[in-house]
């Protein structure tokens, strides 16, 4: 099958700027780059979707460009943003660039490019003259971008932001032959008006593409790549393998054959086997398991992904004693914790920890069976939680029913 036929396939193409692109990528070899602003020090689940489509192109012959936005990441990219962002400072953006470059050079073995190193070297005047000449404003109004910004207002600073990005594709063209921008569909906008600059500059001879994956969407209607706790991010401090693994289990049917197309690269027939076998088991959730081991062991390790399932089953089964203390922080991250310094009674501790809202209640819940401690039934009223059988000394977990867990941490 040629390489345009499976994107679209995989549900990785939303737009593209020519018909010949098809052709161009099945045919010939093309230099392409992904831009990535350094807002944050770490990328999230909807830049790894980027990152996998760059991968496939690379894959299948094309040369990646990864550019890091040390200037742009100054300005602000005001597409998909409702309101005008804050600044963040030169140091600021510094370690995001730092910290992107490390993270992206783990999941695609690209060319690597700052725009900052460009950029810096324009003052005003020549900007003005050089670039901005270029630039007709009711066509920068027309952009998605600025459009819907004007009514709640948007700085000349975010409104340039435009002609920045245009700038970098066409100082690419020029410098490296890069010929394709790629970006998610809020990226039009930027993307076009490179396009036109480089046509202005080069001539209408110029061959320059510009090419969209889709937004990910979710057939419940919410924003991908979110959870209770916030985005999902890539560095394991702000999203831990385990939460990261159970993101991706939690994938509802709807969904999870579309995400193994987009984030695997299962071929398209083991994914038709994953799918026959779906609608017969459905109940055993083979393909969110499937699509949990291949994200979380390319993003983390194959270590992280089996620590994660080791987690996930040991949780699930209420076995906690496999656990080690620091699986058990990961694992209860979200679970109310409390602190204690020294030995204490099993009713103070389901009080405390809101277990239960009585003594009275937590004297019921024991005789009824439904108290466990580090996974083991408790029904004696005057059982004592001792920092001695807490596991490595840090932490016991208490049950209480089914799913209500409470943390007890020794100091
Ligand atoms: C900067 C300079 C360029 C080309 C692109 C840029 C960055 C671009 C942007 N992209 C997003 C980001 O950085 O803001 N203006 O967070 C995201 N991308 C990719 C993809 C996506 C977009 O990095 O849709 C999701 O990941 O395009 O939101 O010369």
């Amino acid at each position: 099958m040629n390489l345009f036929k499976e994107l679209e396939l995989r549900n990785c193409i939303a737009q593209v700027s020519d018909p010949n692109i098809e052709n161009v990528l099945n045919n010939e070899k093309v230099t392409f780059y992904l831009g990535i602003d350094p807002t944050a020090d770490s990328m999230h689940v909807g830049h790894l979707f980027g990152l996998i489509n760059c991968r496939r192109l690379q894959l299948a012959g094309h040369k990646p460009i990864i550019l890091v936005g040390g200037a742009t990441g100054m300005i602000g990219d005001p597409s998909g943003k409702s309101d005008e962002r804050n600044l963040l400072t030169a140091d600021h953006i510094d370690k995001n660039v730092l910290a992107l470059s490390k993270q992206i050079s783990k999941l695609i073995d690209a060319k690597m490019v700052n725009n900052y190193d460009w950029t810096k070297e324009y003052d005003v005047i020549t900007f003005l003259r050089d670039i901005g000449k270029y630039f007709n404003i009711n066509y920068m109004l027309a952009k998605e971008s600025v459009k819907t910004r004007l009514d709640n207002g948007i700085s000349y600073t975010e409104f340039t932001y435009q002609i920045m990005q245009a700038l970098d594709f066409l100082h690419l063209y020029k410098d490296d032959n890069c010929t394709m921008q790629v970006g998610g569909t809020e990226q039009w906008g930027n993307i076009t008006a490179g396009l036109e600059l480089i046509r202005k500059h080069i001539g209408h001879e110029a061959k320059a593409y510009g090419l969209n994956w889709p937004l990910i969407t979710k057939s419940d209607g919410t924003k991908f790549g979110k959870t209770a706790g916030g985005a999902v991010w890539l560095d394991p401090k702000r999203t831990s393998p385990y939460e990261f693994y159970q993101f991706w289990i939690n994938t509802p049917d709807g969904d999870v054959i579309t995400y193994l197309k987009q984030f695997t690269f299962l071929s398209l027939e083991e994914i038709d086997e994953i799918e026959k076998e779906m609608i017969k088991n459905p109940h055993l959730r083979n393909a969110q398991k499937i699509l949990g081991k291949e994200v979380t062991s390319l993003v983390h390790s194959e270590k992280a992904y089996t620590d994660a399932v080791r987690i996930t089953e040991a949780l699930f089964s209420g076995n906690i004693k496999e656990l080690s203390a620091s699986e058990i922080e990961v694992g209860f991250k979200d679970v109310p914790s409390t602190e204690v310094t020294e030995d204490v009674g099993i009713i103070d501790a389901l009080v405390n920890s809101k277990l239960a809202s009585s003594k009275r209640e937590a004297r019921q819940f024991l005789s009824s069976n439904a108290v466990s401690v580090n996974g083991d039934k408790v029904s004696e009223l005057d059982f004592v939680l001792r920092k001695t059988d807490a596991i490595e000394g840090k932490f016991t977990v208490i049950k209480r029913g089914k799913k209500k867990y409470a943390i007890v941490s020794y100091k």
